[in-house]
């Protein structure tokens, strides 16, 4: 009798798992049509999961309309200089929080940041200084253009995808292993998280991978891809994983019915994709008052082509660099010690990338976007608009340009110790400004 009431006590209990957070909403102080404006402070939180803070946790969803002015007001209370870039969206090159040519804010000082958004989109938001440390520490946020064409769903969600500390500072040792080795948080908490969806509703939802390191390669019965770095894509995908590497967006539609589905994650190597990895579970959607599965909605899919790949190359930039050494390279240059190439403002310059590395790069530039004309030499199937593209190990990028904004522009891998260890380049749009 003793033995089976211990046996009773000692049965095993399981914690359910905790439900998913949803993103507190940046507050609007000046609520009039076409301008929104935020006060964001960034400061140390004596907490050692998340040291830094733009608020209460991660930073607020800032949610525009497609036209709307933004205006930020930043305020420094961290003991270093610090910035913000809005990675994917074609602000002014005062605006877009680099040091190339600007200086960044310093502690005890309020800049403002502001422009408008012409561009639909899941972006969003992150120091561009001391940035591996900055953006690991909990420095970033989502940022949502919505477009008034688009449909509205039953219910949206915005998932940012974050690790803790991952290997920054250990930028010699094998990329990937502290990668292997933390969790992945959803809206900052631990995975794995529990969502419950009504059924019989669409459910849109955006994904942003804003981790230094960690590629996500996300998995679940039935995906339906509707957008990606800069919008809608020109038809719905139906892939059967999703794979983001840091910096990387995508916008999905789940059709909820009258079961649940659960999202994992395939772990991946920078050294070449799938691993032996198993997979693990990063979010459980349940169904309450289960209902036969809706259509999809009528996203404003616009059927477009992709532009023929020519048969020449305006920019050719070589990565190249290894784990072992710790230092990477760009056309043979390190930042800040490159060249600057230039390009006319308008134009539509093919940019080859040439990755020579054993290791994946996600190849990110500011201000502007690309169109992706060929992977490997095959065209996407439809015209395929990104900010921030993947490059395999030895693959061969080629992309079309749109130079429409002047500036000087950040050109690098989205790999935050890749980039800080010289993975960076400045690509001039027009003329030179003083
Ligand atoms: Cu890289």
């Amino acid at each position: 009798m003793r033995l089976i009431a211990l046996a009773i006590l000692c049965a095993p209990t399981v914690a359910p798992a905790q439900a998913l957070p949803r993103l507190p909403e940046a507050i609007d102080l000046e609520p009039a049509d076409g301008t929104v404006h935020v006060e964001l402070t960034a400061a140390e939180t004596g907490d050692p999961v998340f040291p830094y803070t733009y608020g209460d946790g991660i930073g607020p969803l800032i949610r525009l309309r497609r036209g709307d002015t933004l205006a930020v007001d930043l305020t420094n209370a961290l003991p270093d200089p610090t910035t913000i870039h809005w990675h994917g969206v074609a602000v002014p090159e005062a605006m877009d929080g680099t040091t190339w040519r600007f200086d960044p804010v310093q502690p005890g000082e309020t800049f403002r940041y502001t422009f408008a958004v012409e561009q639909p989109g899941t972006f969003w938001y992150h120091p561009h200084f001391d940035t591996a440390r900055q953006v690991d520490g909990g420095l970033f946020g989502a940022l949502i253009v919505d477009d008034p064409d688009a449909p509205t769903p039953d219910d949206a969600l915005t998932l940012i995808f974050d690790r803790a500390m991952e290997g920054h500072d250990s930028p010699g040792g094998p990329a990937g292993h502290g990668a292997l080795m933390a969790g992945w948080r959803i809206n900052g908490a631990h995975t794995p998280l529990t969502h419950t969806a009504r059924g019989g509703t669409v459910v849109r939802v955006r994904l942003i991978n804003v981790s230094s390191v960690g590629y996500l390669d996300l998995r679940w019965p039935g995906i339906r891809l509707i957008a990606g770095d800069q919008g809608f894509l020109p038809a719905l995908a139906t892939p059967e994983r999703i794979v983001l590497g840091p910096g990387d967006r995508a916008e999905v539609e789940w059709l909820v019915g009258d079961e649940g589905f659960t999202i994992s994650d395939h772990p991946y190597s920078l050294n070449g994709g799938a691993t032996w990895q198993d997979p693990v579970e990063l979010l459980r959607v349940e169904v309450e008052d289960p209902a036969p599965a809706p259509a999809g909605l009528d996203w404003p899919f616009t059927g477009a082509a992709p532009t023929p790949d020519p048969p020449y190359s305006d920019i050719v930039y070589v990565f190249a660099g290894s784990d072992r050494t710790g230092r990477w390279f760009i056309n043979g240059e390190q930042f800040p010690d490159v060249t600057v190439e230039a390009v006319a403002e308008g134009s539509r310059p093919v940019i080859e990338v040439r990755n020579q590395s054993p290791t994946e790069h996600p190849f990110h530039i500011h201000g502007n976007h690309f169109e992706v004309l060929s992977l490997d030499g095959e065209p996407p199937p439809h015209a395929m608009f990104e900010d921030t593209l993947n490059i395999p190990v030895h693959g061969r990028a080629r992309l079309r340009l749109l130079a429409d904004n002047p500036g000087d522009w950040m050109t690098h891998c989205h790999i935050l110790p890749h980039a800080e260890d010289g993975m960076m380049t400045v690509l001039r749009v027009g003329e030179p400004t003083p």
